[in-house]
């Protein structure tokens, strides 16, 4: 099956009809639906389901072996009005691979997986990659489970919840050891492969980013009755601090974005007592990442904690120059956005990523857009590279 037609099958799933933007949060009714879609993949194709510790979704082609799986994927859930491609892209692409080889008589000798990532986006727990994360052993078992989605309900309670055991979550070593290599399809975040002709790129690395939780404590008062001197406002405080570190990013050749705030009481006429916020950074090396992360923790009256941290990711030479002697025309791309491919190459699995053209470059937006005959070039070179890398 064509890839755009499997991703016509899920389109309407976690679409908010306002924006026209997915709202695919982990454990909610929309990732429910997309985990079955994903299952009946699966078993149309004769694949073996298995449901990882962490709720990671792995359709097995052929009988694991230590050091033989080539797993291909990405994830399923989405950032708050996200894009239809980020993520579902690599899996419908994975699958529609399989066919492609399949009708062509293509005979794997290593044994396949096509693998859903859990919470990838972090949109509703906050933590990045927490599925591959979690299966690579790089966050305690306890600090998972416990994270909130911001409405009192943690990720354990919402595993629960979507009827998965979350007692065994954390590192999933055995699995990871079946693992020869991940290929993660990915569309491209950003306007590198329109300027080459490339309908199609393959990742060099990732940049190092983090995210960043902060508060500026403030005292509730009446909007009308509390002089200026007499206030302790915190939003003014907040409002230096954002133009001040996207100034420094700015400056030193970094990214710097506030994306989220939470002002309380969050009243018209009140001033707030507390805000709480996020930034997320990303830079072309950690130095700079670094400088980025102590213009926030120099502002005055803030209080900073890590929320997630991605160190630079280089990905596999020898895989990668492998990829180049199979499609040699492919443009060799770094990116800044992050990936469980990401994740999985820092935890030593040898892992590539291939990314399917994106002509605006817009993604985290309803906007984002990959043309068809651009997926059709990208599941063809998906398809060569696992047809290489499993051996016929
Ligand atoms: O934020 C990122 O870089 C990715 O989309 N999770
Ligand atoms: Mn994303
Ligand atoms: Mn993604």
């Amino acid at each position: 099956m064509r890839a755009t037609d499997l991703l016509a099958q899920i389109e309407t799933i976690g679409r908010e009809p306002t924006t026209n933007g997915y709202r695919r949060f982990s454990w909610t009714a929309a990732d429910a639906e997309l985990r079955r879609w994903f299952a009946s993949q699966a078993a149309s194709r004769a694949l073996s389901l298995e449901v990882d510790r962490n709720g990671n979704l792995w359709a097995y082609r052929g009988e694991p072996a230590p050091g033989e799986v080539v797993a291909v994927g990405s994830h399923l859930d989405s950032v708050r009005d996200g894009g239809q491609f980020d993520g579902p892209l690599g899996i419908a692409s994975a699958f529609a691979a399989l066919d492609l080889m399949k009708a062509r008589g293509v005979n794997p000798q290593r044994p396949l997986a096509v693998v859903g990532f859990v919470e990838e986006e972090g949109a509703r727990f906050g933590v990045a990659c927490l599925g591959s994360r979690m299966a690579a052993g790089l966050i305690e078992s306890e600090k998972a489970a416990e994270l909130s989605d911001g409405e009192g309900v943690t990720w354990a309670e919402a595993m629960v919840g979507a009827g998965l055991d979350a007692d065994s979550i954390g590192s999933d070593q055995p699995r990871l050891e079946q693992l020869h290599c991940f290929v993660e399809l990915h569309i491209e975040q950003g306007r590198a492969l329109d300027p080459a002709g490339a309908a199609v790129g393959v990742g060099t690395e990732i940049w190092p980013h983090g995210r960043w939780r902060f508060v500026f404590e403030g005292e509730a008062n009446h909007a009308g009755t509390t002089a200026m001197d007499d206030r302790h406002d915190p939003m003014p405080v907040l409002a230096e601090t954002i133009l001040q570190v996207t100034q420094d990013a700015r400056r030193i050749g970094a990214r710097a974005t506030f994306g989220r705030l939470l002002v309380e009481p969050n009243g018209i006429n009140s001033i707030p007592s507390l805000v709480t916020g996020w930034l997320d950074a990303r830079a072309p090396n950690q130095d700079l990442l670094d400088e980025v992360a102590r213009s926030l923790h120099s502002q005055p009256g803030i209080t900073v904690t890590v929320q997630s941290s991605s160190p630079a990711v280089h990905f596999d030479p020898a895989l990668r120059g492998r990829v180049k002697d199979l499609l040699p025309s492919l443009p060799q791309i770094p990116t800044a956005a992050g990936h469980d491919a990401g994740i999985f190459a820092g935890a030593g699995i040898p892992t590539t990523m291939l990314f399917v053209r994106n002509r605006s470059g817009i993604s985290h937006s309803p906007k984002e857009h990959a043309d068809p005959a651009d997926i059709e070039a990208g599941v063809e070179a998906l398809a060569r590279v696992i047809t290489h890398l499993a051996g016929t």
